[in-house]
């Protein structure tokens, strides 16, 4: 199948055809970007680098042009659901690593926001590291986030927002935490593209992650350091 009406993709070069599935990505190509990922992963790239270099970096492209208003919602909508696509092949093989369980989460994005690409791309990651990862979706209300924790007894706690508006939400689930005398047991990582260290200090998180492996890398060592603690203890 092609690409677009005259393009073979399986007859592209590497470069040309993760520069054609970031045009495709744009374009909202879900069969397109499903084939382009297939390609690739049958050229021995490892799903890391297939998910980073053709999904990612394209819907980072994406945002550049909805920010700059060339493009809108429907398109966008459109583009996510292409990458989405792509994830659903990728997410198993990142996955199945075998890893042994080192840790529990619950993540999920904050009131008001419905963006989840980041936050899906997060619990991937964690699952791929060894983590038992429990996603409460999207729009999320203290209340969801206090529930699970009741039920899960999670050791990390992370929340995603993508919005200026929807960030400081983030301080509510915290203070939250505090009020009930439970933050000091849990880890809260935050992370989305308008959030940074100051304001995740700001706000009383343990850690900001830039970006997923950021976000398994600090789980990773506030697990070692937990597993150490108890250990002296
Ligand atoms: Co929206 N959107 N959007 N959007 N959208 C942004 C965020 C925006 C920056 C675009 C822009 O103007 N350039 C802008 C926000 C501006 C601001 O607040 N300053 C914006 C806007 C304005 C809006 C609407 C208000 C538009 C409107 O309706 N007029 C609306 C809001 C809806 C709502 O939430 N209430 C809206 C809607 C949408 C769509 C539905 C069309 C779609 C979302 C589809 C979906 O998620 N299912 C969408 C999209 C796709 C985007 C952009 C283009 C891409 C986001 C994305 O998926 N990036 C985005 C532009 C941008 O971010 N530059 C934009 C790819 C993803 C892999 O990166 O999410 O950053 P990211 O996640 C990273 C890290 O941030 C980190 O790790 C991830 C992986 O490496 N991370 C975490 C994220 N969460 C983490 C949690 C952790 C750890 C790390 O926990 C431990």
């Amino acid at each position: 199948m092609a690409g677009s009406d005259d393009i073979v993709l399986a007859d592209l070069s590497d470069q040309d055809l993760v520069q054609q599935m970031h045009d495709d990505l744009y374009d909202g190509l879900k069969e397109e970007i499903v084939e382009g990922v297939n390609i690739l992963l049958k050229r021995g790239w490892t799903p890391y680098k297939t998910l980073t270099e053709a999904l990612v970096e394209g819907m980072r492209i994406v945002g550049i042009d909805f920010r700059d208003g060339i493009l809108f919602v429907p398109e966008v909508l459109m583009s996510a659901n292409a990458m989405k696509a792509g994830m659903a092949i990728l997410r198993p093989l990142l996955v199945e690593t075998g890893a042994p369980q080192v840790g529990k989460m619950v993540i999920g994005t904050v009131k008001g926001d419905i963006h989840d690409i980041g936050k899906n791309l997060v619990t991937m990651m964690m699952e791929g590291a060894g983590f038992e990862v429990i996603d409460l979706g999207i729009n999320n209300a203290v209340e969801k986030y206090l529930d699970a924790i009741a039920e899960h007894q999670p050791d990390i706690v992370g929340m995603s927002a993508l919005l200026t508006t929807t960030m400081p939400y983030m301080k509510v689930v915290i203070d939250a935490l505090k009020e009930k005398g439970i933050r000091d047991d849990i880890v809260v990582l935050v992370g989305g593209a308008p959030l940074n260290e100051d304001f995740a200090k700001a706000i009383g998180a343990d850690a900001y992650c830039r970006d997923a492996a950021v976000a398994v890398e600090t789980a990773k060592s506030y697990m070692m350091r937990k597993h150490n603690q108890r250990v002296a203890g």
